[in-house]
């Protein structure tokens, strides 16, 4: 697919996909959103890929949201369709076998924090604003913000945000666990890119097992989700990366892991 609004390269093993509508603050309209869609499944079935960074082109956005001058006059049925559109992007962006960032170098508002909760970890300039503003708009969040975000930070917190329509600054935001790092502007994606590298060196079928265990364990009941565990940890053993991993440790050299 020829990408319009959206840049992507791979650097490394790590692939980075940019939003680039920088004028309209990488608002995300459906055409973006799709375009998301298609950079995430080449993400999936490109063996190289081992890691995914999201980031805004420009000093000043992530994501402002998604576009309200295409949301505006949605009948219901194409705002399912755009809604739709993006809970299937985002979950399945979530639930990738590779680890994911976002490096948010800017605003990260409405659909801009819902997609920045769809990655593993969110990395922020210390600029980034992040907000759930969707109800001065007559509208509530649509792409799993009423969903994710108590899961990140608490139900409490999640309604403030949400029911309150208000912004986070970057410190707020790692203070109630949003943010797992904050960055001067200049330094978030050698920064982030340092990190998304080490995570692709990393041996790739027990970082499948390992976010499957977290993404699919996390509602279920503890019982149920340790018996999960039990199956993904046991699975690791079924590979040469493990054997690798632990005669590495007891010849006290560095892991040479080969993904198998
Ligand atoms: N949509 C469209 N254009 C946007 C935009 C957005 N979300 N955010 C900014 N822009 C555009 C502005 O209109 C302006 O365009 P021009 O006037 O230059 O043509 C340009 O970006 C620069 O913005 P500003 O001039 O406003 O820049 P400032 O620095 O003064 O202010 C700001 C920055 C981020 C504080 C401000 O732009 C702002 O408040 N933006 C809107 C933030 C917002 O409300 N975001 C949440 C959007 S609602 C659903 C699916 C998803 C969702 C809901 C339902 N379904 C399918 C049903 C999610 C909803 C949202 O995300």
């Amino acid at each position: 697919m020829e990408y319009k609004n959206i840049l992507f390269t791979v650097e490394e093993g790590v692939a980075i996909i940019t939003f680039n509508r920088p004028k309209a603050l990488n608002a995300m309209n459906s055409e973006t959103m799709r375009e998301l869609k298609d950079a995430v499944t080449v993400c999936k079935d490109d063996d190289s890929v081992k890691a995914i960074i999201l980031t805004g082109a420009g000093d000043k956005a992530f994501i402002a949201g998604a576009d309200i001058s295409e949301m505006q006059n949605l009948e219901p049925q194409d705002a399912l369709k755009f809604m739709e559109l993006g809970h299937d992007t985002l979950r399945l962006l979530e639930t990738l076998p590779k680890p994911s960032i976002a490096a948010i170098n800017g605003f990260a508002l409405g659909g801009g924090t819902e997609i920045s909760m769809a990655c593993d970890m969110r990395f922020a300039s210390e600029n980034a604003r992040f907000g759930q503003p969707e109800i001065l708009l007559g509208l509530i969040p649509g792409w799993g913000g009423t969903q994710r975000l108590p899961r990140l930070i608490g139900m409490g917190r999640a309604k403030e945000i949400v029911l309150g329509g208000g912004q986070l600054d970057a410190q707020r935001a790692y203070e109630v666990g949003l943010v797992n790092k904050i960055y001067p502007a200049d330094r978030l994606m050698e920064e982030t890119k340092k990190f998304a590298k080490k995570l692709a060196g990393m041996p790739v079928f027990t970082m499948k097992m390992a976010k499957h265990s977290i993404n699919f364990g996390y509602d279920l009941s503890l019982d149920n989700a340790i018996r999960l565990e039990v199956e993904c940890c046991a699975q690791c053993f079924s590979t040469k990366d493990q054997k690798e991993g632990m005669a590495a440790f007891l010849e006290k050299r560095k892991a040479n892991f080969t993904g198998r």
